[in-house]
């Protein structure tokens, strides 16, 4: 019986299955040795894709089994269920997040993509917003709504770009973003995740909806996450749609940090521990009435300062 411990990646969860690409480049399905538990953490997901863990491998009967998970160097998180104490890891070990949202067919808040910015923002793990299909802005009004999300992201320093799941022109940038990294794709169901991967790497073949009877609402149609190896040189991670963005338990004040646009401002309040809601002085608030900071930043904070003192009390 060999016993020695190896060293993988998980590139596939699936219930209690895990898939491993192994240092070796072998691609194996373990499962778990008995309970892993990350110290602090609650989640439902006690290993999650992007993953470096250690296996053993025993070749009599062709199974492995999951010793530990090697420290993580950065996650994504978002609570399971709302307003509840555990946790989803979405994936971890990554290089960056493309966040896709769109305006109509699902439609993205802003709300979501900032708290999907602020998750990041924990563990700075570059994002860049691809506000995609953007073959459907063929009305003003949809077409403004573009332009807005647009200036608000770029003008905090975020990258956002227009993009298609079918033109070749997309298929040169994503390609460009994703060459030699290893990105996650987030973004609620049905805005093309899995459509911009088979554009950049048509030879992955994932399943996407169908255009016949897609209703607008997202069915799911990806429904475990996996990590696939591009054939241009990168890992790309696709994964299950999610709607949700709630996020964990910050400290009160520490949320503000996670907004670029504020922290660069928070000195200047009167106050040391400003919630910048009520306090006078505040060049949060003072920024907002100005302009300068997006009154759906703000509102997003907002939330998420209330959903706090909610969670504070659960
Ligand atoms: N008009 C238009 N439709 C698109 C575009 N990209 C994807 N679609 C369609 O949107 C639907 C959903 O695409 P998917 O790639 O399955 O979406 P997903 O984000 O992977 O969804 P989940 O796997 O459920 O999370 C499909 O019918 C696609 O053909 C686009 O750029 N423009
Ligand atoms: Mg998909
Ligand atoms: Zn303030």
């Amino acid at each position: 019986m060999d016993l020695t411990e190896s060293i993988g990646t998980v590139i596939r969860t699936t219930g209690s299955w895990y898939r491993i690409l192994t240092l070796e480049g072998r691609v194996i399905d373990c499962t778990l040795r008995g309970k892993i538990r990350l110290k602090g953490l609650k989640s439902t997901n006690p290993i999650a894709i992007g993953d470096r863990v250690t296996y053993q491998w025993e070749k009599k009967d062709e199974s492995g089994q999951i010793i530990s998970i090697l420290p993580r160097k950065n996650y994504i998180l978002r609570k399971a269920v709302k307003l509840s104490s555990q946790f989803h890891i979405l994936c971890a070990n990554i290089d960056q997040a493309l966040l896709i949202a769109t305006l109509e067919d699902p439609f993205t808040p802003l709300g979501f993509i900032d708290r999907f910015l602020v998750s990041c923002e924990a563990f700075h793990i570059p994002v860049v917003i691809l506000l995609n299909k953007a073959d459907k802005l063929n009305t003003d009004k949809l077409k403004d709504k573009a332009a807005d999300y647009l200036s608000i992201y770029r003008n905090i320093g975020y990258k956002i770009e227009l993009t298609s799941g079918f033109t070749a022109v997309s298929a040169e940038k994503i390609r460009n973003l994703l060459q030699g990294k290893t990105s996650f794709l987030g973004g609620h169901s049905g805005v093309g995740k899995s459509t911009l991967i088979n554009l950049v790497d048509p030879d992955l073949q994932l399943k996407t909806g169908e255009i016949s009877n897609f209703s607008g609402k997202g069915k799911h149609t990806t429904t475990f996450a996996e990590m696939f190896p591009l054939s241009f040189g990168g890992f790309v991670i696709d994964a299950p749609g999610f709607k949700e963005m709630e996020l964990f338990d910050f400290q009160r004040n520490e949320i503000s940090h996670y907004f670029p646009e504020m922290r660069d401002r928070i000195s200047y309040c009167k106050f040391n521990d400003c919630t910048h809601t009520e306090e006078p002085g505040c060049a949060i608030k003072e920024a907002v009435e100005s302009g300068e900071i997006a009154e759906s930043r703000y509102h997003t904070y907002l939330g998420m300062l209330t959903e706090n003192l909610l969670n504070n009390k659960i």
